[in-house]
């Protein structure tokens, strides 16, 4: 059903691939209503409980196609009102996790993607590279508002300035990505991760995802009464009973995300 992304559930993970591999997964507005409803399904579907974004072939994203805006004067402020923000929107506004498995270069939006994921995991091979400034451009796709509230200003504004690519090994350095894996076991240790995130209290992580983002733009008193309010939700799941009861009971939880 759709032609620019895979989109597979298995094990409560829907694996999210982006799929135009000879075009190093690179953006088109068919793609961009693609992940957009693709985020939107397994939101929306309570047996799903992590989702993991990839890249099909040797990237994980090159950003926008290139060859989509070559020799065109573009309304960019437009193009990225009505493509590149409401995809970043609804990222942002899934409340589950979402993993970023990095199997290859995240360059341009394909890097502000992955920043805009809740966790990030890469292969060795992988790289990043925000390449706007190479074209003349700005990090957009909440690049300027993720990446230094992950890397820090200093390394942000210095890897948007430069747009030098970083290895795998120098993105865990930075906290770029939290984990890396071999190339040769990449796909099944990253859906191994998604699916042990799968396991966990749901509604607990949708609302940690959502506080989290939330404390970012508030003061402590702010803070401190949202927590109070997510608490409040949270103590009343299901999840949270079976988690105490778990404990006392010695036992490992069985979570069912409700
Ligand atoms: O509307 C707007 O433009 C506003 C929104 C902007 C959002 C953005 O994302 S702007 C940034 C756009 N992206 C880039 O500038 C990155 C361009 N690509 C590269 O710099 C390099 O390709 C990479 C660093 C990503 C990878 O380098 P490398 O050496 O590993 O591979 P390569 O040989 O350069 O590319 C492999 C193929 O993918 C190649 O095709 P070919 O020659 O084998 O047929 C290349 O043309 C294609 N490719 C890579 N990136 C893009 C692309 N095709 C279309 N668009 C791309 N962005």
């Amino acid at each position: 059903m759709y032609e620019t992304i895979q989109y597979e559930v298995m094990d409560g993970v829907a694996v999210i691939r982006m799929n135009r591999p000879e075009k190093f997964n690179a953006f088109t507005e068919q793609m961009h209503k693609e992940i957009i409803s693709a985020f939107k399904q397994a939101n929306k579907d309570h047996n799903i409980r992590s989702i993991m974004l990839t890249g099909a072939g040797r990237a994980f994203n090159a950003g926008q196609d290139l060859s989509d805006v070559k020799g065109e004067t573009i309304d960019y402020g437009g193009f990225l009102r009505d493509r590149y923000n409401p995809m970043i929107m609804q990222i942002q506004q899934t409340e589950k996790p979402i993993i970023a498995a990095v199997n290859g270069v995240a360059a341009g939006a394909g890097m502000s993607i992955a920043l805009a994921c809740d966790i990030r995991v890469a292969s060795q091979k992988a790289s990043f590279v925000n390449a706007f400034v190479g074209i003349g451009l700005v990090p957009d796709s909440g690049g300027c508002y993720f990446l230094p509230r992950i890397v820090g200003m200093g390394k942000a504004l210095e890897l948007a300035m430069t747009g030098e690519k970083v290895s795998a090994e120098e993105a865990y350095r930075i906290g770029l990505v939290s984990k890396v894996f071999a190339p040769e076991t990449f796909e099944e240790e990253a859906f191994a991760y998604a699916s042990k995130l799968a396991t966990l209290p749901t509604k607990a992580i949708g609302l940690i995802k959502r506080t989290m983002y939330k404390g970012m733009n508030m003061n402590l008193s702010e803070t401190l009464e949202y927590e109070a309010f997510a608490q409040e939700a949270a103590g009343n799941t299901r999840d949270h009973k079976e988690g105490i009861q778990a404990f006392l009971e010695k036992r490992t939880p069985d979570f069912t995300g409700q």
